[in-house]
């Protein structure tokens, strides 16, 4: 199925793995090769739905935003599906940019974010990624966070957003832009989300 198509997302896939679809709507490309692998895993094929926006609403918490997202969305394609809304929460600034992520990267940017952190000793940040699926009737959500510090410059070119500044705890000394798709796919907000999703989805879980 070409990229975007908002046509069944089980329709080109013919027996053997993976044995299931479903769209992801994102315009974030960086968002859908991390799925893509996870789904991978679970025997379901990820498809990028990129044709019609990601509905925002502007809401303090990302499960609320990734709901009526998702239902937005389904509303327009009519076609079981997930979004994925994620913030960076970083604790000196109480929290920001939070919900404002998105607008956050597009204005000030990575440079932005370091010259507000210059001197702070507080390092602190978490990310928090939101996974719902709407498939017309049945609405699930899945969260998963990752604790980490802010760094004081832009290292590495993997990933995308705010890989470059943020390092793990999981991986002292990396950011994420600087560790591969794969590794961090085993410990990232989005997979911890994702992998409970995949794991419901296919049957494969406590959530059943
Ligand atoms: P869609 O809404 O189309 O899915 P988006 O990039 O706007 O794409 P979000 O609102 O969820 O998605 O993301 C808020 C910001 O956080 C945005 O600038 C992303 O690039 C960034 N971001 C999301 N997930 C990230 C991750 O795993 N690592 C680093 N930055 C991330």
């Amino acid at each position: 199925m070409p990229k975007g198509s908002c046509s069944n997302p089980n329709a080109d896939i013919k027996g053997g793995i993976p044995k299931r679809g479903i769209l992801l709507v994102t315009g974030n490309n960086g968002k859908f090769r991390e799925a893509r692998e996870i789904g991978l895993k679970y025997g379901v094929k990820v498809v990028q739905e990129s044709t019609i926006e990601k509905f925002e609403i502007q809401a303090s918490d990302v499960s609320k935003v990734a709901e009526l997202a998702a239902l937005a969305a389904y509303n327009r394609l009519k076609a079981p599906l997930i979004v994925d809304d994620t913030a960076l929460h970083i604790d000196a600034l109480k929290g920001f940019p939070g919900v404002y992520s998105s607008y956050v990267y597009t204005t000030i940017g990575l440079s932005g974010i370091l010259r507000l952190m210059e001197g702070v000793e507080n390092r602190g940040a978490t990310f928090e990624c939101a996974v719902s699926y709407y498939d017309g009737n049945l609405m699930k959500t899945f969260v998963g966070r990752l604790g980490g510090v802010i760094v004081t410059e832009v290292r590495g070119t993997g990933g995308f957003g705010y890989d470059p500044i943020f390092s793990p705890l999981a991986r002292p000394g990396k950011t994420l832009g600087e560790v591969s798709l794969e590794e961090k796919n085993t410990y990232s907000h989005r997979a911890v989300a994702l992998t409970s999703f995949f794991k419901w989805f296919t049957g494969d879980s406590e959530y059943t």
